[in-house]
């Protein structure tokens, strides 16, 4: 109504000039869509927390090999199990704690333009979340954060970083189990079914929390080391600089409630959960409430707030091990959401997200190119991640 009152405020030439606009902005579409598909060409300096991040990947000679998982993942392997690190019997945990340190104290010793270094996994996360890559033949600066390329991005991220672990432990068997944050059952009773385990997971996982060891980080903040304040899932950006000190009896009930939102309310449809569509053209989003999915948003990155320290920030979140154990329940997280009831619970069959394409470094410093169509399942990952019993949805 208001529209149409200004119009007939016009004259007549410029209303003629307005609806023409209009119907060219109908008839020809913006630009033609296809799918963002990485390079690291061009790269230049990004941008994050006020300051200017030098995290260009290290010049590469070789050849990008795609990886095609159906051809070097063998499928008569039985699948490797990710485990909820706080169900690890105290034998498990012992023999897990060692294999990250003998694992974590070869990746920091690695020269730094090693690009399977603890050192340049951290350049790599900051490139592809702070603006540093660019479309190719243009300034539109890229960023893996607050839209659909986010789960995807991180599967694989978690993929290599694995891969590169069995590599430097010889043992290719080694999976990633994962800080179980999201449950915070203090009254289940132990179940022979989930292998016994009835502990809560929402603390920062004891196998990282050795000072003794390569995956500690001692930047972590106070909260991170406390036995009994457990982690905050519901932090909003504004509380990041100062994150509310929330005792266990008002952060737990918080805690479900917001993993509730993020998997059964806000994430009720595709877009909800994995976030909004980004195509070649479209520019770096620096909003998260714009089109970022919804545990991105809330659990995953209020985690990383409270951790605090290197975690706390994208250019250097990856630096912390930490972050990996973090990333191995995002992704079984995703990968649980397509089980919760509702007929909307799948990812987008849109070509511009299947074949969208990203670079990683493998075991052998070879870059790889994988898509998001070959991301989608787990079992194509050669993994079966266990679906431990969560409370959320059972508000
Ligand atoms: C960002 O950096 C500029 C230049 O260093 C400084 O003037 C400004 O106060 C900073 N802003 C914030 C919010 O820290
Ligand atoms: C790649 O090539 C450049 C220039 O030809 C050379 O300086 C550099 O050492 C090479 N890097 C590797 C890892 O081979
Ligand atoms: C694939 O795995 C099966 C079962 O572990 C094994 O017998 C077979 O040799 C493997 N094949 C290759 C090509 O590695
Ligand atoms: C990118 O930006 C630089 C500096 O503003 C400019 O010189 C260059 O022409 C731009 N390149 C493209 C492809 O737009
Ligand atoms: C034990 O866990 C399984 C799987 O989560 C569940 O189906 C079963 O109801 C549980 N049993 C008891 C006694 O809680
Ligand atoms: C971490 O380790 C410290 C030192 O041993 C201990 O006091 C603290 O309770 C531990 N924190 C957690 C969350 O296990
Ligand atoms: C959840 O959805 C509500 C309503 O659409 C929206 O206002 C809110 O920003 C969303 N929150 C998250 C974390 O996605
Ligand atoms: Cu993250």
């Amino acid at each position: 109504m208001a529209a149409i009152q200004f119009y007939s405020a016009l004259p007549g030439l410029v209303q003629l000039m307005i609806i023409f606009t209009w119907m060219v902005v109908i008839l020809i579409p913006p630009s033609a869509a296809a799918p963002i598909q990485i390079t690291f060409e061009g790269c230049i300096p990004g941008f994050a927390d006020n300051e200017t991040q030098y995290c260009c990947p290290p010049k590469y000679n070789g050849t990008i090999v795609d990886f095609i998982p159906e051809k070097e993942l063998n499928s008569s392997k039985p699948l490797r199990v990710r485990k909820a690190l706080q169900c690890l019997s105290e034998k498990e945990q012992l023999e897990y704690k060692a294999k990250l340190d003998r694992a974590y104290t070869i990746l920091r010793n690695l020269p730094e333009d090693d690009p399977r270094s603890l050192y340049q996994h951290c350049i790599l996360h900051c490139a592809y979340g702070t603006g540093a890559l660019v479309q190719p033949g243009t300034n539109i600066t890229i960023d893996i954060h607050f839209s659909w390329l986010f789960y995807p991005f991180q599967r694989w991220f978690v993929f290599f970083h694995e891969r590169i672990l069995q590599n430097v432990l010889e043992d290719p068997e080694f999976s990633l189990h994962f800080w179980n944050w999201d449950n915070g059952a203090t009254v289940r009773k132990p179940n022979s079914s989930d292998g016994g385990c009835y502990k809560v997971g929402h603390f920062v996982p004891q196998v990282y929390n050795d000072s003794s060891t390569a995956q500690y980080e001692a930047k972590r903040s106070y909260r991170a080391f406390m036995s009994d304040l457990p982690v905050d899932l519901s932090m909003i950006p504004e509380e990041r600089a100062d994150p509310p000190l929330r005792t266990a009896d008002v952060v737990v009930p918080r805690n479900v409630a917001s993993m509730y939102v993020a998997m059964m309310l806000n994430g009720s449809t595709t877009r909800g959960f994995i976030g909004g569509e980004y195509r070649v053209g479209d520019t770096q989003v620096l909003d998260p409430l714009t089109r970022g999915g919804s545990l991105e948003v809330r659990g995953h990155a209020s985690a990383h707030w409270w951790v605090g320290g290197p975690l706390g920030l994208v250019p250097t979140s990856a630096s912390d091990p930490l972050f990996f154990a973090h990333h191995s329940n995002v992704d079984r997280l995703w990968n649980n959401w397509h089980n919760l009831p509702g007929a909307e619970r799948k990812d987008y069959d849109d070509p511009d997200f299947l074949n969208a394409e990203y670079l990683f470094w493998d075991e052998t410093a070879t870059l790889r190119r994988v898509n998001v169509r070959d991301s989608l399942s787990i079992e194509v990952l050669a993994l079966e991640e266990v679906h431990f019993p969560t409370r959320w949805n059972k508000v």
